[in-house]
């Protein structure tokens, strides 16, 4: 655990995040500045910076429990789709520095998207 990441803090349950999911390496949280109602982020329970820092059995269950639960998102908000997308690296947007994973619901005509 890094001790000054926000996600990180989530995960172990040192502050508040709205957990929708957990698998034995990944935790899903709604985001806390969502660019639409169910917005989630799915992360590693370990600390990565980067995608490719992480182990392929974790990065295997990261997208295992990306691909389980993005029906559950869609359907909780009963959107129409979902833009699942990651910003890897400082340089593609990516404010927090722990791998995280956006699932966004997506609305008929919303032109939206991550
Ligand atoms: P990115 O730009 O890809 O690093 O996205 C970071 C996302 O994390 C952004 O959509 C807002 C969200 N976020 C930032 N701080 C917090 C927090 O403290 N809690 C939660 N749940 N989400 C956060």
């Amino acid at each position: 655990m890094a001790e000054d990441c926000i996600f990180c803090r989530i995960v172990a349950g040192d502050i508040p995040g709205r957990i929708v999911a957990e698998t034995d390496h990944a935790v899903a949280f709604l985001d806390a500045n969502p660019l639409a109602p169910g917005h989630t982020l799915v992360v590693p329970r370990e600390h990565y910076a980067r995608l490719d820092e992480i182990p392929s059995d974790e990065a295997a269950d990261l997208f295992g429990a990306v691909h389980d639960i993005t029906d559950s998102v869609e359907a909780a908000v009963d959107a129409d789709a979902v833009s699942i997308g990651i910003n890897d690296g400082e340089a593609a947007g990516q404010e927090v520095p722990h791998t995280h994973v956006h699932l966004v619901p997506r609305f008929e005509g919303d032109g939206g998207g991550p």
